[in-house]
């Protein structure tokens, strides 16, 4: 059987990317995400353009049964995972903690904690059954900083590398990989959902930036899958060069 990567938020930005990158390299692909109809279509796009077999896996990571569901239904030889990217996650709001929506603080705790630890939970035994695997963890600048009004958001990504540095001594006995992933500013869907749907502010974030591109992500994560088996990157920052720290930004003129 062919090498398998399941990536969990794949109907848009990084985990859409991601899914292509690893299909391009002929891995067969679980892709997972809460749009049902948005899930078909990348999975449509991926078998046509790479000519692998994907497995399209419709759940929101929030819900601990329904992660153990559906990855138990996989078929045996899809519960064959060699790479795991634990890349669903959002920032849902900006605002400074006294004036907070307790629904946002929910809703990142849950996806981007909860979230990643479930499907962690779920997926490591079956790696450590096949004696092989690599997690990556989407974590972000604002795991290593703290910004103005990022405070949940960037707690929640302090989590997950908390989260990816302890997964690591944890499966190392198991010789597990586990890769931590920390972009800086990448135009996605990201700050349209941090926005709550306002595009028009969402595109403001990037003014006068050379963002990262979803594919800049998926090209490193990639080399990092693709190092000999011994060898384990740790801990990837990636920003665009206009961006020194997660607010020390250089935009270009008007
Ligand atoms: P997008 O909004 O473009 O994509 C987010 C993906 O996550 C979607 O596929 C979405 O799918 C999925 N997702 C969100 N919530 C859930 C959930 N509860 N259950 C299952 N899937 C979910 O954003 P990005 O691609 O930019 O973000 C991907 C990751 O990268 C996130 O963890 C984000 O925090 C992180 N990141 C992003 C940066 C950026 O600047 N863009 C920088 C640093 C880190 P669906 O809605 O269909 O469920
Ligand atoms: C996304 C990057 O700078 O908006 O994690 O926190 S930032």
């Amino acid at each position: 059987m062919e090498k398998i990567t399941l990536i969990t938020g794949a109907t848009a930005g990084f985990g859409e990317a991601i899914a292509h990158e690893f299909a391009a390299h002929k891995y067969n692909i679980i892709i997972t995400g809460r749009r049902a109809e948005r899930l078909e279509k990348v999975k449509g796009e991926l078998e046509k353009k790479h000519g692998v077999k994907v497995m399209a896996l419709n759940f929101d990571v929030r819900k601990l049964e329904d992660v153990k569901k559906n990855i138990a239904s996989l078929p045996a030889e899809w519960q064959n995972i060699d790479v795991l990217v634990n890349n669903a996650g959002l920032a849902s709001g900006l605002n400074n903690i006294q004036e907070g929506d307790t629904e946002d603080w929910e809703k990142m705790i849950d996806t981007n904690i909860k979230g990643l630890l479930y499907v962690t939970r779920t997926v490591a035994p079956l790696m450590i059954k096949n004696k092989k695997g690599h997690i990556f963890n989407i974590g972000s600048v604002a795991g290593k900083e703290v910004y103005a009004n990022g405070n949940v958001y960037c707690a929640t990504k302090h989590a997950v590398d908390a989260l990816t540095k302890a997964t690591r001594i944890d499966l190392l006995q198991h010789g597990i990989r586990v890769t931590g992933i920390c972009p800086g500013m990448a135009e996605t869907e990201f700050s349209i959902v941090r926005y709550h749907g306002d595009e028009a502010k969402a595109k403001n974030v990037y003014k006068g930036i050379d963002a990262l591109t979803a594919q800049d992500i998926a090209e490193v994560i990639y080399f990092a899958a693709s190092r000999p088996a011994h060898v384990n990157i740790s801990d990837v920052v990636i920003t665009p060069t206009q961006q020194a720290t997660a607010t020390y930004v250089v935009r270009r003129e008007a």
